[in-house]
């Protein structure tokens, strides 16, 4: 299924109109930043994220913790889809304690902020961040095309599988009621999995190596 236009600072936005307070909790990547830029923090919402330390798999367990210290409190899990299935057997713990956390997954079928840098500063040569990866895939694939297989993994049906809520959100139009569903779904947590553009980058970036000075701000301005 292709991207229809959902993009991070859409889904984001979405979450600051639809929660007045919340804690949130980031993972790691390109959602982590985008968390960073996009989130109206300071009244009312407040960010756990791992910063620097960049350790994926990090969001979901604090949210954990934060909803079970905060149980009146909308707990929101902004992650990729790589750093969700680092702790994604801890949807078990949130299913037997009935804690309705709201799980946002983007999903861009890449580990996209390591493919981001593979783009930019490798020459496109994309190595071990395709999470749709096929033994049979052109050896210099390059981008992905129609043919790349189906979700890696379906996050709806693991959702299911353990007992909670699984929603996919693929156009701009359906992502409101999807966060309202979460938000009103009393004991369980919800997965709302969100389809993006596959390679959407993060900006800016600094090189690797480079001073502060070389940042890049925008896309192809190299
Ligand atoms: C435990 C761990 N392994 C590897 C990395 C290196 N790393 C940083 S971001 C990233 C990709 C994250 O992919 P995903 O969770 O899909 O998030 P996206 O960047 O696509 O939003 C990787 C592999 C890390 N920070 N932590
Ligand atoms: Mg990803």
């Amino acid at each position: 299924m292709k991207a229809r236009g959902l993009t991070p600072q859409k889904i984001i936005n979405a979450i600051n109109n639809t929660f007045d307070k919340a804690i949130i909790a980031s993972d790691v990547g390109q959602n982590q930043l985008w968390a960073t830029q996009f989130l109206e923090l300071g009244k009312g919402k407040q960010l756990l994220t791992s910063g620097g330390l960049g350790t994926m798999g990090y969001g979901f367990p604090a949210a954990i913790g934060a909803k079970i210290g905060n149980p009146d409190t909308d707990v929101i899990v902004i992650s990729g889809d790589g750093g969700m299935q680092m702790n994604i057997q801890e949807m078990a713990t949130a299913v037997c304690y009935e804690l309705p956390i709201t799980i946002c997954i983007l999903n861009n079928g890449y580990l996209g902020n390591v493919r981001q840098w593979q783009e930019m500063f490798f020459d496109k040569r994309y190595s071990g961040t395709c999470m749709r990866y096929r033994k049979n895939c052109p050896h210099n694939c390059k981008s992905p095309t129609d043919c790349c297989p189906e979700y890696t993994p379906d996050f709806i049906r693991l959702a299911e599988s353990y007992g909670a809520k699984g929603i996919r959100v693929t156009s701009e139009k359906e992502i409101a009621a999807a966060l309202e569903i979460a938000k009103n779904t009393p004991k369980a947590p919800t997965v709302i999995e969100f389809i993006i553009e596959r390679e959407a980058n993060v900006m800016p970036i600094v090189p690797p190596g480079n001073a502060l000075d070389d940042m890049i701000l925008e896309s192809g301005d190299k």
